[in-house]
């Protein structure tokens, strides 16, 4: 049975939200269907080593598995979902972040949508580029082929399609964030909206 508790002291459903069994779909617009053939993921900014990456390069990095539970902001939490990818800290590794980085912004196919977390938030064990949801590829509706999954905020700080990586100085608030949703997105703290980022 799911304990009603996280090894940190949580509660596993965080104040506001309810369990669901269904997987929603949810994205500002359309889902976008990205080329898998060609399709490139660019890191870029404030990196010692700028990288270009096909599919084919990034699905022999590693084969990280994680089991979080994801929490949308509009009040549905899903439990202990499976993602495949690769862990934020072997990116990490590779790109070689400057001392000046302290965002990650995600650019995504879905005209241009963003969104950005602290450098801190992906440096997280769990904190993956998926590629796989429950064993499988990723299809479109879940923001395949390469989506961010960061446990811990609420699900809108893991975009889907991912184009770009860009490590930044200072942040730039992404597409739900300049819409008046909170830009540190904490679920325990109920930071759904900017007025709750003083929380
Ligand atoms: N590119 C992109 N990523 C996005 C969004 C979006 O509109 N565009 N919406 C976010 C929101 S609000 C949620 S709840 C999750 C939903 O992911 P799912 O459709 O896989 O459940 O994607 C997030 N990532
Ligand atoms: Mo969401």
């Amino acid at each position: 049975m799911k304990s009603e508790f996280r090894d940190d002291g949580k509660p596993r459903v965080p104040p506001g939200q309810h369990e669901v069994d269904s997987f929603p779909v949810l994205q500002k617009g359309k889902i976008a269907h990205v080329t898998r053939d060609n399709y490139e993921l660019e890191i870029a900014g404030e990196i010692k080593n700028p990288k270009v990456l096909s599919l084919q390069e990034l699905n022999q990095l590693e084969d990280k598995i994680i089991h979080v539970d994801i929490h949308c902001v509009t009040s549905w939490s899903k439990l202990e979902t499976q993602w495949t990818g690769i862990s934020f800290t072997t990116l990490i590794d590779i790109v070689e972040p400057k001392s000046s980085a302290q965002f990650v912004e995600f650019l995504c196919a879905d005209d241009n949508f963003t969104t950005s977390v602290p450098i801190n938030k992906i440096k997280t064990p769990d904190a993956i580029l998926a590629l796989r949801y429950d064993g499988l590829p990723l299809g479109d509706k879940h923001g395949g082929p390469v989506r961010a999954v960061i446990p811990d905020l609420y699900f809108y700080k893991s975009a889907k399609w991912i184009k770009k990586i860009t490590f930044l100085k200072k942040d730039r608030l992404g597409y739900w964030e300049r819409g008046g949703y909170s830009n540190k997105a904490d679920p325990w703290k109920e930071q759904r909206y900017r007025s709750d980022d003083e929380k």
